[in-house]
């Protein structure tokens, strides 16, 4: 192409520019498109896509709009071996993440992507992370080389000529990069420069490590940016439960990824919870800034669900399934001869025979998944049946409750809350979970993952507990924070808790409780319900003596519990808030 990058530019901003054309003449790709997020282009790009072989059209009949990806079969999760935060200092980024000086990870990435896009088309793509005109919402130009990201980051953000509308003719815009160059695993890197506000992300096509404006710029950019700024970036959903009388309450809660959270935040309350409704603000990331209330109000800086796919079902979440049966892109899911989707646990029988993720023929007796663990959704928020109008509120909704919760097959009872707001950090601080398919590990490990942070921390873990301690001055009417527990098992491996819908009943007692209604009884871990104040009527096989063992408190479990945080005591010493050493302290005193 000629050497003006520039020529077909839908923008005035000096500073795009720039970046666009230092990009371009890095990269030297054959075209640009300059991407304005019309309706006429989402048809030009996906055609083109179809043309290619990056989506394939599935029928249209039963998935209006959908299309499906299959990825590099070394290409399924976030890699956070090769995900690095680029301070100044390793001790910045602090010993939970891999740290790279960023003069030389510069180097070594602009070495990668030196004529990386020779032979292809260039992306510009403007973004928003939260709505439109809210004092939270940041926005991003992310460059690809990639239809699938600029088709998914349409979906996934509010992208666009609203960009640069928010951005005007200022230079305060995360700088995004991301080349697939040859998808491989050995020349994948996906480094973060928060002195930049810059990402680069290189050899990968996997939704976690490109959409770059999730957990990239929405949760470490984020979070760096939200610790200078007063505010939290945080790795949680928020709903909002409305009561028979139509008040409404609004939560935020943190799982570690592939828990559960997108089904927790689409929740449809059993039968019995006549007049409840729940509905969603977000289902992965919520940005809180205190209001002039001394409320904590929570935006979610995302427009779309990037859902795990499999055990998604009517009964585990049929919002999700009306959710994403338009509009949707499907990535590594299996596909059946009539062009349909399908996947583990997905209703009604499997299909006699289909392709797997990785296109490969599938029968039910084959001993492989047909879906990959990790395969995914990219659908709209819009298409939620359940979604609060309040999503697109840029002034955010005031919290009144924050939960935490892992995947924890013992130890954890189903519900407590914390005495309070530092406890609150200290239980958000060592929070645990078993390892899922959601990132490249070993799975069914037990792992400390605070806050559900661990991987997506833009700085040191310890700095970040200071300033979720500190946050509490600018919070004049702070939210109760609650711990979850939807996993734990009895010794024959049985799940002791019905979850899903039947999360209601949790949900309940938090709002009668920071509603003030209902009283609860202290325990060593905090304040649990009595089971006379737990919502067990209509429940099947579930009564007092079954809440009794789901609630349990095992002193030696326990005492095993506290031991093992010293792992995470000691790793993050150095920047380690003496408040929580004490409230360990406490914990332990409580405890024996
Ligand atoms: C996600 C994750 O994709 O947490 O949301 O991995
Ligand atoms: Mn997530």
């Amino acid at each position: 192409m000629s050497t003006n990058y520039l020529e077909n530019a839908n923008t005035n901003n000096q500073h795009v520019l720039k970046f666009v054309r230092e990009t371009a003449e890095l990269c030297q790709p054959d075209q640009i498109h300059w991407c304005d997020g019309s309706e006429a282009e989402k048809q030009a790009l996906t055609e083109d896509a179809v043309a290619k072989g990056v989506l394939l059209k599935l029928n249209q009949e039963k998935l209006p709009g959908c299309y499906y990806h299959r990825s590099s079969v070394n290409d399924v999760a976030r890699v956070e071996q090769l995900t690095f935060i680029c301070t100044e200092t390793a001790e910045e980024a602090g010993p939970t993440n891999n740290w790279a000086a960023p003069k030389e990870m510069y180097a070594k990435l602009k070495g990668l992507l030196a004529g990386a896009m020779k032979g292809r088309t260039l992306y510009v793509i403007p973004y928003l992370m939260g709505p439109l005109g809210s004092s939270l919402t940041k926005v991003g130009i992310e460059i690809t080389d990639s239809i699938y990201v600029a088709l998914s980051m349409r979906v996934m953000t509010r992208m666009g000529k609203v960009a640069y509308d928010q951005l005007g003719s200022g230079d305060d815009f995360n700088r995004g990069i991301h080349s697939m160059l040859d998808i491989n695993p050995d020349r994948r890197y996906i480094a973060h420069f928060p002195l930049d506000n810059t990402i680069i992300s290189v050899g990968s096509n996997y939704g976690g490590n490109v959409l770059l404006g999730k957990k990239c710029l929405a949760l470490r950019m984020g979070s760096y940016l939200a610790r200078k700024q007063g505010w939290l970036a945080e790795h949680m959903l928020i709903l909002g439960v409305e009561s028979p009388t139509g008040e409404k309450t609004y939560v935020a809660a943190a799982f570690p990824s592939a828990c559960g959270k997108t089904n927790f935040a689409m929740l449809v309350p059993p039968a019995q919870f006549k007049g409840w409704k729940i509905w969603t603000l977000g289902d992965d990331i919520a940005w809180m800034k205190p209001g002039s209330d001394g409320r904590l109000y929570a935006i979610n800086p995302e427009n779309g669900y990037f859902g795990v796919v499999p055990g998604t079902n009517y009964k585990s979440n049929p919002n999700a399934m009306e959710t994403i049966k338009r509009d949707t892109i499907y990535t590594n899911v299996a596909l059946t001869p009539d062009l349909d989707v399908w996947w583990e646990g997905k209703d009604g029988e499997p299909p006699k025979e289909c392709l797997d993720w990785k296109g490969q023929k599938w029968t039910p007796d084959s001993k492989e998944k047909a879906a990959h663990p990790n395969s995914r959704f990219a659908a709209p928020m819009r298409n939620n049946p359940v979604l609060a109008p309040e999503a697109n509120d840029p002034k955010g909704v005031p919290i009144s409750a924050i939960i935490f919760g892992g995947r924890r097959g013992t130890t954890m009872p189903l519900i407590f809350q914390s005495f309070n707001w530092g406890h609150g950090v200290f239980t958000g601080a060592t929070m645990g979970s078993e390892t899922t398919a959601a990132a490249a590990h070993a799975v069914g490990e037990v792992r400390r993952d605070p806050m559900a942070m661990l991987p997506f921390c833009g700085y040191s873990m310890g700095q970040y507990f200071q300033h979720w301690l500190r946050m509490r001055k600018f919070i004049a009417v702070p939210p109760s924070i609650f711990h979850v527990n939807w996993f734990r098992k009895d010794e024959k491996g049985n799940f002791l808790w019905p979850g899903f819908g039947e999360n209601m009943r949790v949900l309940k007692w938090i709002i009668d409780r920071v509603r003030g209604r209902v009283g609860a009884v202290e325990s060593p871990l905090g304040w649990v319900p009595s089971v006379d104040s737990f919502e067990l009527a209509g429940l099947k096989d579930f009564g007092p003596a079954e809440f009794a063992q789901a609630q349990a408190i095992n002193v030696e479990e326990w005492k095993r519990e506290a031991l093992s945080q010293e792992e995470l005591f000691f790793k993050l010493y150095a920047d380690m808030p003496k408040e929580l050493s004490y409230q360990r302290e406490l914990l332990i005193s409580r405890l024996v």
